[in-house]
Protein backbone atom coordinates (compact mmCIF):
# COMPACT_ATOMS: atom_id res chain seq x y z
CA UNK A 1 0.00 0.00 0.00
CA UNK A 2 1.44 3.42 -0.78
CA UNK A 3 0.74 6.00 2.29
CA UNK A 4 2.00 9.67 1.90
CA UNK A 5 1.49 11.47 5.43
CA UNK A 6 0.57 15.32 4.37
CA UNK A 7 1.86 17.18 7.45
CA UNK A 8 2.53 20.27 9.05
CA UNK A 9 6.37 20.34 10.79
CA UNK A 10 4.87 21.69 14.33
CA UNK A 11 1.75 19.88 14.40
CA UNK A 12 0.88 17.32 17.54
CA UNK A 13 -1.58 15.81 16.00
CA UNK A 14 0.60 14.90 12.32
CA UNK A 15 3.59 13.85 14.81
CA UNK A 16 1.31 11.20 16.86
CA UNK A 17 0.85 9.66 12.91
CA UNK A 18 5.00 9.55 12.79
CA UNK A 19 5.21 7.94 15.97
CA UNK A 20 3.13 5.06 14.82
CA UNK A 21 3.83 4.66 11.50
CA UNK A 22 7.57 4.38 12.62
CA UNK A 23 6.93 2.45 15.62
CA UNK A 24 5.35 -0.24 13.20
CA UNK A 25 7.59 0.09 11.07
CA UNK A 26 5.66 1.31 8.06
CA UNK A 27 6.85 2.88 5.00
CA UNK A 28 5.63 5.86 3.78
CA UNK A 29 6.18 9.20 2.09
CA UNK A 30 6.34 12.59 4.40
CA UNK A 31 4.80 15.76 2.86
CA UNK A 32 5.09 19.10 4.55
CA UNK A 33 2.31 21.85 4.05
CA UNK A 34 1.72 24.86 5.69
CA UNK A 35 -2.07 24.51 6.80
CA UNK A 36 -1.95 28.53 7.03
CA UNK A 37 -1.07 28.86 3.54
CA UNK A 38 -2.05 25.70 2.33
CA UNK A 39 -1.59 24.88 -1.37
CA UNK A 40 -4.37 24.54 -3.66
CA UNK A 41 -4.18 20.98 -4.27
CA UNK A 42 -4.21 20.12 -0.54
CA UNK A 43 -7.56 22.40 -0.77
CA UNK A 44 -8.66 20.39 -3.58
CA UNK A 45 -8.29 17.10 -1.47
CA UNK A 46 -8.50 18.24 2.12
CA UNK A 47 -12.22 17.98 3.59
CA UNK A 48 -11.44 20.10 6.31
CA UNK A 49 -8.25 21.99 5.60
CA UNK A 50 -5.97 20.26 8.70
CA UNK A 51 -3.28 18.21 8.87
CA UNK A 52 -2.86 15.55 9.20
CA UNK A 53 -4.20 14.11 5.95
CA UNK A 54 -3.12 10.47 4.72
CA UNK A 55 -3.15 9.35 1.38
CA UNK A 56 -3.76 5.58 0.95
CA UNK A 57 -3.44 4.55 -2.60
CA UNK A 58 -5.84 7.09 -3.88
CA UNK A 59 -7.95 7.21 -0.63
CA UNK A 60 -8.05 10.46 1.94
CA UNK A 61 -8.24 9.85 5.84
CA UNK A 62 -8.38 12.60 8.14
CA UNK A 63 -8.80 13.12 11.46
CA UNK A 64 -5.53 12.26 13.42
CA UNK A 65 -7.45 9.45 15.77
CA UNK A 66 -8.96 7.81 12.73
CA UNK A 67 -5.70 8.12 11.10
CA UNK A 68 -3.41 6.77 13.64
CA UNK A 69 -5.98 3.44 14.46
CA UNK A 70 -6.09 3.00 10.29
CA UNK A 71 -2.28 2.19 10.92
CA UNK A 72 -2.49 0.14 13.57
CA UNK A 73 -5.15 -1.68 11.11
CA UNK A 74 -2.91 -2.47 8.68
CA UNK A 75 0.28 -3.05 10.37
CA UNK A 76 1.30 -6.49 11.84
CA UNK A 77 1.54 -6.04 15.50
CA UNK A 78 -1.31 -4.54 17.55
CA UNK A 79 -0.11 -1.15 19.37
CA UNK A 80 -2.79 -1.06 22.11
CA UNK A 81 -3.42 -3.96 24.89
CA UNK A 82 -5.24 -7.28 24.29
CA UNK A 83 -8.11 -6.83 27.10
CA UNK A 84 -11.15 -5.14 25.52
CA UNK A 85 -12.09 -2.95 28.23
CA UNK A 86 -8.62 -1.64 28.88
CA UNK A 87 -8.27 -0.92 24.79
CA UNK A 88 -11.76 0.89 25.32
CA UNK A 89 -10.50 2.75 28.62
CA UNK A 90 -6.79 3.85 26.31
CA UNK A 91 -9.24 5.25 23.55
CA UNK A 92 -11.12 7.45 26.23
CA UNK A 93 -7.54 9.03 27.83
CA UNK A 94 -6.44 9.38 24.21
CA UNK A 95 -9.68 11.33 23.07
CA UNK A 96 -9.30 13.38 26.76
CA UNK A 97 -5.80 14.22 25.40
CA UNK A 98 -7.17 16.01 22.45
CA UNK A 99 -8.49 18.61 24.77
CA UNK A 100 -5.27 19.09 26.11
CA UNK A 101 -3.70 19.72 23.33
CA UNK A 102 -6.05 22.97 22.68
CA UNK A 103 -5.26 24.13 26.27
CA UNK A 104 -1.59 24.10 25.14
CA UNK A 105 -2.88 26.21 22.25
CA UNK A 106 -3.87 28.60 24.28
CA UNK A 107 -1.14 28.50 26.74
CA UNK A 108 1.08 29.07 24.09
CA UNK A 109 -0.78 32.24 22.22
CA UNK A 110 -2.85 33.95 24.79
CA UNK A 111 -2.62 37.07 27.35
CA UNK A 112 -2.36 36.56 30.57
CA UNK A 113 -6.25 35.79 31.21
CA UNK A 114 -6.51 33.18 28.89
CA UNK A 115 -3.13 31.94 29.27
CA UNK A 116 -4.16 31.54 33.19
CA UNK A 117 -7.41 29.88 32.63
CA UNK A 118 -5.81 27.25 30.36
CA UNK A 119 -3.33 26.52 32.74
CA UNK A 120 -6.03 25.90 35.09
CA UNK A 121 -7.68 23.81 32.48
CA UNK A 122 -4.81 21.70 31.43
CA UNK A 123 -3.40 21.06 35.06
CA UNK A 124 -7.24 19.61 36.16
CA UNK A 125 -6.59 17.63 32.88
CA UNK A 126 -2.94 16.37 33.79
CA UNK A 127 -4.65 15.82 38.09
CA UNK A 128 -7.12 13.40 36.42
CA UNK A 129 -4.54 11.23 34.34
CA UNK A 130 -2.24 11.45 37.37
CA UNK A 131 -5.07 10.06 39.84
CA UNK A 132 -5.40 6.95 37.14
CA UNK A 133 -1.47 7.15 36.59
CA UNK A 134 0.57 4.16 38.40
CA UNK A 135 4.26 3.93 38.51
CA UNK A 136 4.83 1.73 35.54
CA UNK A 137 7.34 2.95 32.80
CA UNK A 138 4.06 3.81 30.22
CA UNK A 139 0.41 3.97 30.70
CA UNK A 140 0.00 0.18 30.78
CA UNK A 141 3.06 -1.07 32.34
CA UNK A 142 6.29 -2.25 29.82
CA UNK A 143 4.92 -2.07 26.36
CA UNK A 144 4.59 1.38 24.50
CA UNK A 145 1.06 1.79 23.13
CA UNK A 146 -1.17 3.82 21.31
CA UNK A 147 -2.06 6.03 24.43
CA UNK A 148 1.86 6.57 24.66
CA UNK A 149 2.30 8.01 21.22
CA UNK A 150 -1.10 10.18 21.79
CA UNK A 151 1.01 11.42 25.30
CA UNK A 152 4.27 12.03 22.85
CA UNK A 153 3.37 15.23 21.42
CA UNK A 154 2.05 16.99 24.66
CA UNK A 155 4.84 15.66 27.01
CA UNK A 156 7.21 17.10 24.49
CA UNK A 157 6.04 20.70 24.04
CA UNK A 158 5.59 20.84 27.59
CA UNK A 159 9.04 19.70 28.19
CA UNK A 160 10.17 22.58 26.05
CA UNK A 161 7.75 24.86 27.39
CA UNK A 162 9.64 24.40 31.32
CA UNK A 163 13.22 24.42 29.25
CA UNK A 164 12.17 28.13 27.47
CA UNK A 165 10.65 29.39 30.63
CA UNK A 166 11.00 28.97 34.87
CA UNK A 167 9.44 25.63 34.60
CA UNK A 168 5.97 27.42 34.01
CA UNK A 169 3.93 24.51 33.18
CA UNK A 170 6.47 22.27 35.64
CA UNK A 171 5.26 18.26 36.05
CA UNK A 172 6.83 18.20 39.57
CA UNK A 173 3.77 17.55 40.93
CA UNK A 174 2.62 14.82 39.24
CA UNK A 175 5.02 12.66 40.03
CA UNK A 176 3.98 9.33 37.85
CA UNK A 177 3.09 11.41 34.91
CA UNK A 178 6.05 12.80 35.45
CA UNK A 179 8.67 9.26 35.46
CA UNK A 180 5.55 8.29 32.31
CA UNK A 181 6.87 11.68 30.41
CA UNK A 182 10.32 10.93 31.18
CA UNK A 183 10.05 7.42 29.91
CA UNK A 184 8.14 8.13 26.71
CA UNK A 185 11.03 11.04 25.79
CA UNK A 186 13.64 9.04 25.84
CA UNK A 187 12.31 6.62 23.42
CA UNK A 188 14.14 6.99 19.79
CA UNK A 189 10.86 6.80 18.19
CA UNK A 190 9.88 9.79 19.77
CA UNK A 191 12.99 11.63 19.27
CA UNK A 192 12.73 11.10 15.81
CA UNK A 193 9.11 11.88 15.01
CA UNK A 194 9.95 15.93 14.78
CA UNK A 195 12.65 17.43 12.37
CA UNK A 196 15.67 18.52 13.57
CA UNK A 197 15.53 22.27 15.21
CA UNK A 198 12.06 21.80 15.95
CA UNK A 199 12.28 22.84 19.50
CA UNK A 200 13.71 26.28 18.07
CA UNK A 201 10.58 26.52 15.69
CA UNK A 202 8.43 25.84 18.67
CA UNK A 203 10.87 28.64 20.56
CA UNK A 204 10.25 31.26 18.04
CA UNK A 205 6.48 30.73 17.40
CA UNK A 206 6.09 31.31 21.41
CA UNK A 207 7.96 34.34 20.67
CA UNK A 208 6.21 35.05 17.67
CA UNK A 209 2.95 34.79 18.61
CA UNK A 210 3.48 37.33 21.55
CA UNK A 211 1.25 35.84 24.28
CA UNK A 212 1.67 36.14 28.21
CA UNK A 213 3.94 32.32 27.82
CA UNK A 214 6.50 34.69 25.47
CA UNK A 215 6.80 37.03 28.16
CA UNK A 216 7.81 33.98 30.85
CA UNK A 217 10.32 32.81 28.06
CA UNK A 218 14.42 32.99 29.60
CA UNK A 219 16.32 31.84 27.59
CA UNK A 220 17.54 34.08 24.79
CA UNK A 221 19.68 31.71 22.63
CA UNK A 222 17.26 29.73 20.54
N1 LIG B 1 -9.05 17.12 14.99
C1 LIG B 1 -7.94 17.26 14.08
C2 LIG B 1 -7.13 18.47 14.48
C3 LIG B 1 -5.98 18.72 13.52
C4 LIG B 1 -5.47 20.16 13.62
O1 LIG B 1 -5.91 20.97 14.45
N2 LIG B 1 -4.50 20.48 12.74
C5 LIG B 1 -3.98 21.83 12.67
C6 LIG B 1 -2.46 21.82 12.63
S1 LIG B 1 -1.77 21.16 14.10
C7 LIG B 1 -4.45 22.47 11.38
O2 LIG B 1 -4.41 21.84 10.34
N3 LIG B 1 -4.86 23.74 11.45
C8 LIG B 1 -5.29 24.49 10.33
C9 LIG B 1 -6.73 24.81 10.38
O3 LIG B 1 -7.41 24.45 11.37
O4 LIG B 1 -7.21 25.45 9.44
C10 LIG B 1 -7.09 15.98 14.08
O5 LIG B 1 -6.99 15.35 15.15
O6 LIG B 1 -6.56 15.60 13.03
Amino acid sequence: MKLELISFKLCPFAQRAVILLNEQGIDFELTYINPMDPPDWFKAISPTGQVPLLKANDQIIFESSVITEFINDISTTDIHPKDVIQKANNRSWIAFSGDMLGDMFDIVTGDEEKFNTAKKALFGKLAKIESVKDSKTFFNGDEFNMIDAAFAPIFMRLSWINEFTNNALSLAEFKNLSAWSDAILALDVVKNSVVDGLEDVYYSNIEGREGHLSTLLVEEDY
